[in-house]
């Protein structure tokens, strides 16, 4: 059994059911939802839109692989009703993004998949939810709590 760090996002439609709607599935398909952080409400980072964000963080007990989790994520992202990715790899408006941060202490570096996810510690809308639920969960590769890595952060 492993512990999942996942960061939630939308900023199109009714945002606070998306995320309601994204949790259930989770938590009925990937594993145990041990803890959710509260939302926050955010700008939209690296991209200009008018629509602002509601984020959240969870941590999931799961017997699915990183790469299992993966296409489960994928699947509930397209079952939402989200659109094809950013085009010229610019970031979009969508319904729901379910992006994997943490796996317990493992490094994952596939062409498909990143964990700890690569931008997780320059951006304030995963470290604030994710440092209420694992303020002392430790970066495998910078060696910095969570914590740590939100103070360091404008
Ligand atoms: N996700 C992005 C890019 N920018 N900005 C905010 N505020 N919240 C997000 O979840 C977010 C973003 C890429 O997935
Ligand atoms: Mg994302
Ligand atoms: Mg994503």
């Amino acid at each position: 059994m492993a512990t999942l760090y996942l960061s939630l996002g939308t900023n199109l439609g009714d945002r606070q059911s998306n995320l309601e709607t994204a949790r259930t599935l989770i938590g009925q398909r990937i594993g145990t939802v041990q803890a959710a952080s509260g939302i926050i409400e955010t700008e939209p980072w690296g991209f200009d839109s008018p629509n602002s964000f509601l984020n959240m963080a969870l941590a999931v007990n799961t017997d699915m692989s990183p790469m299992e989790a993966l296409k489960a994520t994928q699947a509930i992202e397209k079952e939402m009703g989200r659109r094809s990715k950013s085009r010229n790899s610019r970031y979009s408006d969508r319904i729901i993004d379910i992006d994997l941060i943490m796996y317990d202490d493992q490094v994952t570096d596939l062409p498909m998949l990143k964990i700890p996810h690569p931008l997780m510690h320059r951006r304030r809308f995963v470290l604030e939810p994710l440092s209420e639920i694992a303020p002392d969960l430790e970066h495998p590769v910078l060696h910095k709590t969570v914590r740590e890595l939100l103070e360091e952060t404008r």
